[in-house]
Formats: C-alpha cells, structure tokens, sequence
C-alpha cells in the first residue's frame, strides 16, 4: 500500500484507513482508490472488525480525484477502461464506515465522504463540489448523495457555483453527524464507532442495507425489505443474547452471530 494506511486494530473491533497522500491534499489517483477498495474488502471479511474510520489529515481528507490524471484523458478512455469502477466496490462495504473529516473534502473527497455511512468533522472542514470550475460535474455522487442529505436549493448552488460550505453549515444541512475541535474530531470519531462496535455486528449490518434502501426504492417495498430483516435477525444468536441481557438487567456481549 503506498497512498494508505491500515490499520485493523485501531481498537478493539475497530479499524483505521488513512488517506496517505498529503502532498497533493490526498487526491484521489487510481491507485489510491484501488487500494482503497482492497483494504475495504479485506476488513469487510476480517470478523474482528465491526466499524471502519475512514480519514485523512488535518488539512485534508480529499481534495478531489487527481485532476492531473484526468486532464490528458478522452471519453472513450474513461469508457473503455471504467477505471472508475471502483468506486461502485467501495458502495458495497457491509460494515459501517465512518468519514472522519478534517480540511479539505471536495469533489470526489466529498463524495467519498458521503458515501460512508456518517460523517464526523473537524472545526476546519470544507465541504464542495467544484468541478464545475474545471469543466465538468460531480461523478460520483454529488448530484445525488448530495441533494439527497442538502435539499435541492444547497446542492444546486454547491454544483452551480463550486462554493464550499463550513463544517457548520454541513452539520445544519443535515450532510454530516458531528463537529469536533480539530484535535478532537479523531476522538470523537472513535467515540461513535466505539458505540456502534458495542452493538450486535450482525443487526448493524442489516439495519445499514435498510437505511440505504430507504434512497433507492419506494416505501412499500423498503418496509417489506425493512421488516424481513428485523425477522431474520431473529435467528441470531445476538438477538437471544440482546433481550436475554436486558431481561437480566445486565450488558449485552455480542458475538456477530
Ligand atoms: N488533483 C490533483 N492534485 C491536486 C488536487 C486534485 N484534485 N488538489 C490539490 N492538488 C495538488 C495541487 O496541485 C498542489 O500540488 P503541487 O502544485 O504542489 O504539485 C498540492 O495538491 C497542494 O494544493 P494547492 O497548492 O492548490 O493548495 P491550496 O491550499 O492553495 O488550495 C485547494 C487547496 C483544495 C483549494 C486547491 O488545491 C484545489 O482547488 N484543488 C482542486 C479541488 C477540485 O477541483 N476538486 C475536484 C476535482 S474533480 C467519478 C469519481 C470521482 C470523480 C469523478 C467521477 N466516477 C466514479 C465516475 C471526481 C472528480 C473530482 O473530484
């Protein structure tokens, strides 16, 4: 790995993928997003791990694909290779991940964030999506992640004109869970995946596919999706464990089973 770093005992239960490319604010190149995707899969199948901080530095989660990687390229490169397909691997993350967000997450950094399950930022983060200031649009997401968690008039003028928007106003749209001092946005990320690695991984897991099936289909068939989960989480033994503790008035150990 040369762009970031794993590690898969941050904490107990808990991992850490930092972007690693300060230089360039981490912009996201090819090979950065390939690993990515990689180390994603691999702590999605390590039992160990229930919850994922994605992060970058102080100055920057992302500022955006690599520009200059993009500049030379044809559409019918960007067709034929579809190097973007990563992207799609990174969607599909089953555990839930968490953007700890500092500095800089603009176009694609944006979008990564939004596509983690919650967002913590520090004081200083900027959120945009200024491709329109190079020729073109947000491609992974913006236009839609973004208007789904804004509204339409915020997502229309932060594509329209590129503008940014402070961690504040991220936190009053709704785009984002949490505000932290910059020398606490890490702890405070690590506190609410601390709460979330306490729970039933199992139950985390289904109720995460819910939640995002609320943005992709109509409100009868989530509720069906919705209400066969909350069934199935009846076979596991979390679920036994869960009531069984509140019962006995004591704490619930889960097992992921
Ligand atoms: N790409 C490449 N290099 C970048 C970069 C980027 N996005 N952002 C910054 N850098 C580099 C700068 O070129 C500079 O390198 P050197 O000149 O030192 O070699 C270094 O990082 C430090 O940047 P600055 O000198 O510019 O630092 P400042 O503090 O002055 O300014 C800034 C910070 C963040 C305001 C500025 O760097 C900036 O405007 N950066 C570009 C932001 C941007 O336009 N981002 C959107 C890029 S387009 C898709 C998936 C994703 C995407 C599209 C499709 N599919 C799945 C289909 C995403 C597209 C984008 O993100």
């Amino acid at each position: 790995m040369e762009f970031i770093t794993v590690d898969n005992q941050f904490e107990k239960h808990i991992a850490l993928i930092r972007l690693n490319r300060p230089k360039e604010l981490n912009a996201l190149n090819l090979q950065l997003m390939g690993e990515l995707r990689d180390a994603l899969a691999e702590l999605d199948a390590d039992d160990e791990v229930r919850v994922v901080i994605l992060t970058g530095n102080e100055k920057a989660f992302a500022a955006g694909a690599d520009i200059k990687q993009m500049a030379g390229k044809t559409a019918i490169d960007m067709l034929i290779t579809d190097q973007f397909s990563t992207w799609d691997q990174i969607k599909k993350t089953k555990k839930p991940l968490i953007a700890a967000v500092s500095g800089f997450a603009l176009g694609g950094g944006c979008e990564l964030a939004m596509t983690c399950d919650m967002i913590v930022a520090s004081e200083s983060a900027r959120f945009g999506q200024p491709e329109i200031k190079i020729g073109v649009m947000p491609g992974a997401g913006g236009t839609q992640r973004l208007t789904r968690a804004v509204g339409k008039a915020r997502a229309m003028e932060m594509v329209l004109t590129g503008k940014f928007i402070s961690a504040e106003e991220a936190l009053a749209a709704g785009l984002i869970n949490r505000i932290a001092p910059v020398e606490m946005y890490m702890e405070a990320a690590k506190d609410l995946a601390r709460e979330i690695a306490a729970m039933s991984p199992v139950a985390a897991r289904l109720a995460k596919e819910s939640v995002n099936r609320a943005f992709e289909t109509h409100l009868d068939e989530g509720l069906h999706f919705e209400r066969k989960n909350f069934y199935m989480l009846f076979a596991s033994e979390d679920q036994k464990e869960g009531m069984q503790a509140f019962v006995e008035k004591r704490k619930p150990e889960f097992k992921g089973k």
